[in-house]
């Protein structure tokens, strides 16, 4: 599998143009996943900040659970980052307004750039800023293709890309997926996707929310396969002869879970050891 599905063209582009953008920025602000805030941080923000100061909004906040959000938000806090954690379907943006002004001089609007990897909400996210829906936004990673500057509300800001760490390797990719931050078909299909998904929840005590919600419990000795037939059939994904259609029920289980149906979760909490 080449690199170049990772890094795309126009991935490499807006990182080149961003770098230029930096020194006449007031602000960054990396859009990063409330539901896993380290596996999805940006690639850049390290070297931005050298330039220009970062902040932090974590996006789908209603996707991750509340106290483990909190803990985030202080986490950053203390490590000297400004951070908001914010549902952008139902945004208040009036708090994080108020917080960025003071970023710009008094006499023009705060400049700054919305900066993430793909799909955890930039567009969004600067769409509610400026208060206008005019950068485009869509539920599959690399929407954003170029860099373009929106006004409103006194800000002047620039929506970018999603840019992934062209070296982040098949397994932070097959994370990213069950976040929506990398396309299932192209990291190995979704059974290899489902499968790690099925071993993640179960060695990490979250198997209860799926049992919750479809009544599927699995007992220790089951394997993955075991777990995603069992699904499978609980699902209705069944193929003529009365078969469990695998690719479907690992589709279906993995949309169901990085849409959120299965229920709030975070991931990753700050302190614990990195899974990667
Ligand atoms: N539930 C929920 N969904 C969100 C939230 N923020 C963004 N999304 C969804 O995430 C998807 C991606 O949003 P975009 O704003 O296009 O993300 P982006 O980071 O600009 O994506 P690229 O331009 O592709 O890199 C959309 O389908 C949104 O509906 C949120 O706070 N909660
Ligand atoms: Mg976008």
């Amino acid at each position: 599998m080449g690199r170049t599905v990772w890094f795309p063209g126009h991935m490499a582009k807006g990182k080149r143009k961003l770098s230029e953008l930096a020194g006449k920025l007031d602000v960054i602000l990396e859009v990063r996943d409330a539901r896993a805030p380290l596996l999805t941080s940006s690639p850049l923000t390290e070297e931005l900040s050298r330039i220009c100061p970062v902040a932090v909004v974590l996006s789908k906040k209603d996707l991750a659970d509340d106290k483990g959000t909190a803990r985030w938000i202080s986490w950053f806090t203390s490590a000297g980052k400004k951070a908001w954690a914010i549902n952008l379907l139902k945004p208040k943006m009036e708090p994080i307004r108020r917080d960025l002004l003071p970023y710009g001089p008094p006499h023009r609007e705060v400049r700054l750039a919305v900066v993430g990897i793909p799909n955890v909400g930039k567009s969004m996210f600067l769409n509610a800023l400026v208060g206008k829906s005019n950068a485009p936004v869509g539920g599959i990673p690399g929407i954003t293709r170029g860099v373009s500057w929106y006004k409103g509300k006194g800000f002047l800001a620039v929506d970018t890309p999603g840019i992934l760490d062209p070296h982040a390797g098949d397994a932070v990719q097959r994370r990213l997926a069950w976040l929506g931050g990398s396309k299932s078909e192209v990291i190995g299909g979704y059974e290899v996707i489902a499968l790690d998904l099925i071993d993640m929840l179960r060695s990490r005590g979250l198997w209860r929310m799926v049992e919750e919600k479809w009544g599927v419990a699995v007992p220790d000795g089951d394997s993955g396969e075991d777990v995603l037939e069992k699904l499978g059939r609980r699902l209705g994904c069944l193929v003529t002869g009365g078969e469990v259609d695998l690719t479907g029920a690992a589709r279906r289980f993995v949309e169901a879970f990085v849409s959120g149906r299965l229920g709030p979760v975070t991931l990753e909490l700050p302190g614990e050891k990195p899974w990667i």
